[in-house]
């Protein structure tokens, strides 16, 4: 099945993993995702880390005409990274856009699921902790408090029916991208997931959740910050407000 698959999407995969001082996880993640899935190439978006993840990134590439690297100047947060990922991927031609973290959280071994997903209508898949087979590994009782304390907020907010809205392990087909717009996108940390769920629920097109395993880091250190959790308080509220007389229009 799984071979299938990779037959089937052959050279129109691309996986964005975007880094900031991943120097430690990089090698680790790039050799697992080769080897789950040769086919599929992969776009590292780094940050000009300074402890020389761009370095390793080009060192990587340099061996394997599947890894393409992009350099930014200096660290923008993550939606900066994804678009400017997303929109290399799409002059390039890719049919599907998978995101994926560089810290071993997603474990490349179940991309598949979510290009199953996309094979089988999805407009865009979700590796969903929070779905019935969902599960998360080594966390604390205080960051799953707060990952399942910000779904119920954006649930609650936006009335969007998915369980895990902030979720980083997805795959979007490239006119799912090319749909919801990427020119006007503001959000910067993980509101960014938030931000793009949203804009492909509100233009009616099909989310499907794949029930995952997220693994905690082992190695590095988190980039979630009080910053990253206002913004996405505020963002998530303003959006809230914005779409309610939509939300109140369709129920009566
Ligand atoms: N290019 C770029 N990558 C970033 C930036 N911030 C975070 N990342 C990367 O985005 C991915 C997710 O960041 P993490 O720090 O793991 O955030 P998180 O998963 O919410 O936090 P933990 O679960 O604690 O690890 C990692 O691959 C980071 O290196 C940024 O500003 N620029
Ligand atoms: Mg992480």
């Amino acid at each position: 099945m799984e071979e299938e698959l990779v037959e089937r999407t052959s050279g129109r995969v691309l996986v964005i993993v975007p880094t900031y001082n991943e120097c430690e996880n990089l090698p680790m993640i790039v050799g697992r995702l080769r080897a789950a899935l040769p086919d599929v190439h992969l776009l590292i978006a780094d940050d000009n880390s300074p402890d020389g993840t761009g370095k390793i990134a080009d060192e990587l590439a340099e061996k394997d005409d599947h890894i393409h690297v992009m350099h930014r100047p200096r660290k923008q947060g993550l939606g900066a990274a994804y678009v400017a990922g997303f929109q290399w991927g799409l002059a390039e031609g890719y049919d599907i856009l998978v995101e994926m973290d560089a810290d071993g959280s997603h474990q490349p071994e179940e991309l598949h699921k979510l290009l199953d997903a996309v094979a089988e209508g999805a407009d865009l898949a979700i590796g969903s902790r929070w779905v019935p087979g969902g599960k998360v590994v080594n966390w604390p009782a205080s960051r799953e408090f707060l990952s399942r304390g910000a779904n119920t907020y954006s649930r609650l907010m936006l009335g969007m029916p998915v369980r895990d809205a902030t979720a980083g392990f997805r795959a979007y087909r490239a006119a799912t991208l090319e749909k919801v717009g990427l020119e006007d996108v503001e959000s910067q940390g993980y509101c960014f997931q938030v931000d793009l769920t949203l804009r492909t629920v509100r233009r009616g097109l099909r989310v499907a959740e794949v029930p995952i395993t997220f693994v905690e880091r082992t190695a590095g250190a988190s980039k979630m910050n009080r910053g990253i959790m206002t913004e996405a308080f505020w963002r998530i509220a303003v959006w809230g407000v914005n779409g309610l007389p939509g939300r109140l229009r369709r129920k009566s």
